[in-house]
C-alpha cells in the first residue's frame, strides 16, 4: 500500500535516482492544497450512508429486476450484501483520495473483484453502474461551494472522479 510519497520514493528507488524537480513540485503542491483534500475525504465519509442510500435507490429504480425474484438483490440477504459492497468499495476510494494514490484501492479492494462477482453470479456492470451514482452523488457533496472559501478543486475533483472510474471500469 503506497501513498503518493511513498509511490515516487519507490519508483526513484528502483531506478536508483534521486526524486525530480517535477516530482518534488507535484508533491508540495499536494501538501499546499492538502486541506481541500482532508476535506473532501470528511464530506464523502460523513455522508457514507447517503451516498449509498441514494446510488443503491437510484440503481433498483433503473435496474427493478435486480431487486424482483431470481434478481442478485433479491432477498433481505443480498440487499444487504450489495449496499455492503458498496460501501466498502466507497470507503477504499476514500483512502485512495486520502492518500493520493490508487494502490490501497486496487490491491485490497479491486483485485480479483471481477472474479468474485463472477463466480457469485453477481452483474458486474451493475455494480459498475452503482459505483457511477456513488460518484455523481460524492461529487456534489464534496464540490459543493455554498458556504466555505472558493478556490479551484478542479483538479482535486478530477482525481475523485478517476478513483470512482476505476473501481466501476474494475467489475464492469
Ligand atoms: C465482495 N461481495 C459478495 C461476496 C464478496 C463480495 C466476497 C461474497 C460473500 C458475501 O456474500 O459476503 N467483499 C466484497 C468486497 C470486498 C470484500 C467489495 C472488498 C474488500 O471483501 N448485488 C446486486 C448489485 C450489487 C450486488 C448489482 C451493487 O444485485 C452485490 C450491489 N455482493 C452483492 C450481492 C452479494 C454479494 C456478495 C447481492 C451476495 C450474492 C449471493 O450470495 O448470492
Amino acid at each position: 500500500m503506497l501513498d503518493a510519497f511513498a509511490k515516487v520514493v519507490s519508483q526513484a528507488d528502483a531506478r536508483g535516482e534521486y526524486l525530480s524537480g517535477s516530482q518534488l513540485d507535484a508533491l508540495t503542491a499536494m501538501v499546499a492544497d492538502g486541506n481541500k483534500r482532508m476535506d473532501t475525504v470528511n464530506r464523502i465519509t460523513s455522508n457514507s450512508s447517503k451516498i449509498v442510500a441514494d446510488a443503491a435507490r437510484a440503481l433498483f429504480a433503473e435496474q427493478p429486476q435486480l431487486i424482483a425474484p431470481g434478481g442478485n438483490a433479491y432477498t433481505s440477504r443480498r440487499m444487504a450484501a450489495c449496499l455492503r459492497d458498496m460501501e466498502i468499495i466507497l470507503r477504499y476510494i476514500t483512502y485512495a483520495i486520502f492518500s493520493g494514490d490508487a494502490s490501497v484501492l486496487e490491491d485490497r479492494c479491486l483485485n480479483g473483484l471481477r472474479e468474485t462477482y463472477l463466480a457469485l453470479g453477481t452483474p458486474g456492470a451493475s455494480v459498475a453502474t452503482g459505483v457511477q451514482k456513488m460518484k455523481d452523488a460524492a461529487l456534489a457533496i464534496a464540490g459543493d461551494t455554498n458556504g466555505i472559501t472558493r478556490g479551484d478543486c478542479s483538479a482535486l475533483m478530477s482525481e475523485v472522479a478517476s478513483y470512482f472510474d476505476r473501481a466501476a471500469s474494475a467489475v464492469a
